[in-house]
């Protein structure tokens, strides 16, 4: 048993001051450290720094591992060349990627507070990886393909990566998931197929749908960027699915879908009424040149995401947050970083179906603390003063254990 102190806790009833919290691999109780003392004699007391915050370990839903190696390879500024240059690129910078730059990129997000993440494989090349960060990883097995004379291949080479993270111990705190990579390059059957599979073993499920403008043209007309694009690479003109046959084929499952920046308003209030749920990646949809997701209108549970180093410039959770604050310039600020702080602890661990995401009884005791250089003058403000002013957190706990 440990207690840990801290100047302030945060917790799903705002912040607390003098409070400690007993953990073993779970959280035991929340009091004052004299009654925790007196409760558990035997237990080791960590006392952090003075102006301590201990919160819930962060959660990063969305990220690709595999193109970790990119730095000025791929084309920003536009979807369509940044896509033509993944095309282009994509096996020499998966092949320069090795499990070392991975395992770097793991713990940067480590000492960043992340402490759980949704890693969404292309080719299972990021497992030995992931099976040895102490992180908790949602370990996202991407199906793509839109040819249907392919799909059964395609299919296969799927199944055989969603059975490998289906058979790893629970000790190596992977969980098997499903992406969908996205309507246009998913044939419907293969999709419903994956729906179904996550559906029957109740694994997350995730999808990057209507990121850019010229997806969106894409699936109500066929015509567009994407068209060139399909006619090169894939000798086809027609878009295998619309807008509206892709949200239905997941009526009945929660899915987490990524970016949704163009997404019309009914759109999001029907996916909202099937109780799905949106990872918003600010960096990177602003390198894609896809514009900005209108979180000041969302009526559905969202997270903050870095997406990978493919769209992105770090996988740092503060950059993220701090960006968000930017962008989304006409939000008032201080409530506005409370709300990112929920997105990316209780929402995110909701939506992941994970065990942690929040201080309270009973879950799972992973922590980020985060040590600010003087008193903060007001508690309103803790969660803005957390993401303005931090680059790295000072501790993290992984199912009690010290990690960092
Ligand atoms: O989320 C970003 C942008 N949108 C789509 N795909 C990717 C992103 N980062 C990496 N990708 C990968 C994706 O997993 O790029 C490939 C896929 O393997 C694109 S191939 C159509
Ligand atoms: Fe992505």
């Amino acid at each position: 048993m440990n207690i840990i102190h801290a100047d302030y806790i945060y917790t799903p009833q705002g912040f607390v001051a003098n409070r400690a919290v007993a953990f073993t691999d779970t959280i035991i109780a929340i009091d004052s450290v004299e009654v925790l003392q007196e409760q558990y004699p035997e237990a080791l007391l960590i006392q952090s720094p003075p102006h301590t915050i201990l919160y819930p370990g962060f959660i990063n839903t969305h990220v690709h591992l595999e193109f970790s190696a990119n730095k000025t390879s791929l084309r920003y500024g536009d979807f369509m060349p940044w896509l033509d240059s993944v095309i282009e690129k994509r096996e020499d910078l998966v092949g320069a990627c090795d499990n070392e730059m991975m395992g770097k990129e793991c713990h940067n997000m480590l000492r960043s507070g992340i402490t759980s993440f949704g890693a969404v494989s292309s080719f299972g090349n990021e497992f030995e990886v992931c099976e040895q960060s102490p992180q908790r990883v949602v370990f996202y097995n991407e199906l793509i393909g839109s040819n249907a004379l392919y799909a059964d291949i395609l299919y296969a080479d799927f199944m055989e990566r969603v059975k490998m993270s289906m058979s790893c111990p629970k000790s190596s705190r992977i969980s098997p998931a499903i992406a969908i990579h996205s309507p246009y390059a998913v044939h419907p059957i293969l999709l419903q197929k994956a729906v179904n599979l996550a559906k029957k073993h109740q694994m997350p499920l995730s999808a990057h749908f209507l990121e850019s403008k010229a997806e969106r043209t894409w699936l109500e007309s066929s015509q567009g960027e994407f068209k060139a694009f399909f006619e090169k690479y894939f000798k086809s003109s027609i878009a295998v699915t619309n807008i509206e046959e892709f949200m239905y084929a997941f009526d009945t499952y929660p899915t987490h879908f990524v970016h949704a920046v163009h997404a019309q308003e009914s759109e999001l209030d029907y996916l909202a009424s099937k109780g799905h749920s949106i990872a918003h990646c600010p960096r990177s949809n602003r390198y894609l040149g896809c514009g900005k997701l209108a979180i000041e209108n969302l009526k559905l549970p969202y997270t903050i995401a870095t997406d990978g180093l493919s769209s992105n410039d770090s996988l740092n959770m503060f950059d993220e947050l701090r960006a968000t604050l930017m962008m989304h310039d006409s939000l008032p600020i201080e409530a506005l970083a409370l709300t990112l702080i929920d997105a990316i602890t209780a929402k995110a661990s909701d939506i992941l179906g994970l065990d942690c995401g929040r201080i309270a009884v009973g879950k799972l005791a992973d922590f980020a603390l985060v040590t600010l250089d003087e008193a903060p003058q007001r508690t309103e403000a803790l969660a803005l003063w957390t993401i303005l002013h931090t680059q790295e957190v000072s501790a993290v706990y992984i199912a009690g254990e010290s990690s960092l």
